[in-house]
Parts: C-alpha cells; structure tokens; sequence
C-alpha cells in the first residue's frame, strides 16, 4: 500500500493547512523542538505532577493529564502548569474523554472544580453522544483557541471503538469543519483526505519500549510502529517515561530516548515517497 499523503509532508508544511490556532501551535512546537512525544502525567498529586513536567519539559510537545486523578487540584496547580507550558513551550492536553450531551459537556468544561477550558489547550470526546457533544464543547472552547479531538479508536484490548464506529466518527469530525476538531486520537492515519487542503493530527497512545502491555488491558507499540507503519503524528507515552526507576535523571533520560525514537521514525517515514 502507498503511504498516505500526509504521512510524507513535514510537520512544518502542514501549519498552513490548519486555522486552529491549538492545533498550528501544536506543530510548530513539534518543528521547533524536534518533538512528536507527549508525555502523558497520570501521578495523584499536584507536587508530583509538576516534578515530572519539569523534567520532560524540554523534551515533548505535549503533557497530558488527568486532572481528577490529582488529589490536590487546585487553580494554582493549573496556572504553574500554563507557566511550565510557556516556559518549556509544549502545550497542554487535559484527557477528559467528555461523553454526555452537548448542554452538560459544555458545563463539564467550563465549571466545576476543574474549569479545564481556562488552562486546557487541547481537550478529547467520545463521539458515542453525537455531534452535539462537538457543539456543546466549541460554544466554550473555540472562542478561546482551545482545540479539541475525537476517539476514533482506543488503544485497549476488545475496544467497540473499530470499524464503522472509527469511521462514523472522522465522517463526524469532517461534518463539523476543521476550525475546533483538529484531529483523533487514533491508532494508525485514518484514511483521511487531504487533496481539498485537510490534515488531521492523530494521537496514539499505547507506546512503549520496554513492556508489551499491562495487566488491565492496554496494549504498546514502538514509535517506529506508531509513527512510521501506522502513520500516527504524536505518540503519547505515560508509566514508560514517568514510571522509569532511577530518580529524577532517569525520567529526564528515558523522555530523551523515546523523543529519538519518535523523531528518528518521523524522518525515516518522511523518506519513504
Ligand atoms: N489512553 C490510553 N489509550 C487510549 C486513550 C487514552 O492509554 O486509547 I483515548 C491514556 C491512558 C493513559 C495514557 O493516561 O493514555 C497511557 O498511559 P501508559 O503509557 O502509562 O499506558
């Protein structure tokens, strides 16, 4: 099989090709730092999560987090967390998985304790709801540049996110426009389009080096799987990176490992025409 057009375009040419200012930044990061690695922060506290943001800052374009895992939230976390972004220049991926109706996405967003529209630059959603959930979310998040991209398909064992699923949600995304949905999470390029000027990002997580999966389901491939056979732009990397023995060093080096890997797998899939 051909490779997909835009698995052989430079992230520096696809900036043009999108109007989401999320989603530009996003790749001018990735061009600028040399990065496709998303460190994914799935620690319980606010302490914890921050030390492990400074120490893979430098090396990822994104950090994800799950911000009600954290037992400390508080604002005062989310606004070190915005500093940390603009100081180390990634951006920021809160892992909601929104899936209710648009009225009480757009509240889930917004409000509450977490109020993660006000720190959040990207932001994910089930599509099961319908295309009200992509309404309710861009009434809160497109007025502030926010960005936000769907569950095509999950990385876990027995996921019902395949097939016809996985394609009703790019048909989704695609009927939306591309002005606040800028991509998938995904685990290879979906056969998408780009001879009218659409690109879509897609996220894989399910990335490892060392292990092959856990014991609750998830499943690892490499970078070089994820991002030059599959076609993915970020991979998204969590216990692998933050979970390395070692001390503070250690997650510094393995952030820098699987950076390489990334970027080595992107240059080589650039070469393939
Ligand atoms: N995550 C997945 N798979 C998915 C989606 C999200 O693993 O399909 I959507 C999240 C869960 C976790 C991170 O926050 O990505 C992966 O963490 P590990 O690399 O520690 O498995």
């Amino acid at each position: 099989m051909s490779p997909h057009p835009t698995t052989l375009l430079p992230y520096s040419e696809r900036i043009q090709l999108h109007t989401n200012p999320t989603a530009k930044r996003i790749l001018e990061i990735m061009d600028r730092k040399k990065t496709n690695l998303a460190v994914s922060v799935d620690v319980t506290t606010a302490e914890e999560a921050l030390e492990v943001v400074r120490r893979v800052g430098e090396s990822v374009c994104m950090v994800k987090t799950h911000c009600d895992i954290i037992e400390d939230f508080t604002l005062a976390f989310s606004e070190e967390l915005v500093k940390l972004s603009k100081e180390l220049d990634f951006v920021i991926f809160e892992d909601r998985k929104f899936a209710d109706i648009g009225n009480t996405v757009s509240l889930q967003y917004s409000s509450g304790v977490h109020k993660i529209s006000s720190w959040a630059d990207l932001t994910n959603a089930h599509s099961v709801p319908g295309p009200g959930i992509i309404k309710g979310l861009s009434t809160v998040g497109q007025p502030l540049g926010r960005a936000l991209i769907l569950l095509a398909e999950m990385s876990s064992s027995g996921s019902l996110a395949v097939d016809g699923y996985t394609k009703q949600t790019f048909q989704m995304a695609k009927d939306a426009g591309r002005e606040f949905v800028v991509g998938f999470i995904a685990q290879s390029r979906i056969d998408t389009d780009i001879s009218d000027g659409e690109d879509w990002l897609i996220l894989s997580p399910g990335v490892g080096l060392a292990a092959k999966g856990d014991s609750l389901g998830q499943q690892y491939r490499t970078p070089k799987e994820v991002v030059g056979d599959a076609g993915a732009d970020v991979i998204i990397v969590g216990r692998g990176i933050y979970g390395i023995k070692g001390g503070e060093q250690a997650v510094k080096d393995e952030a820098e490992r699987y950076r390489k890997e990334g970027w080595k797998a992107y240059e080589e899939r650039l070469q393939r025409q």
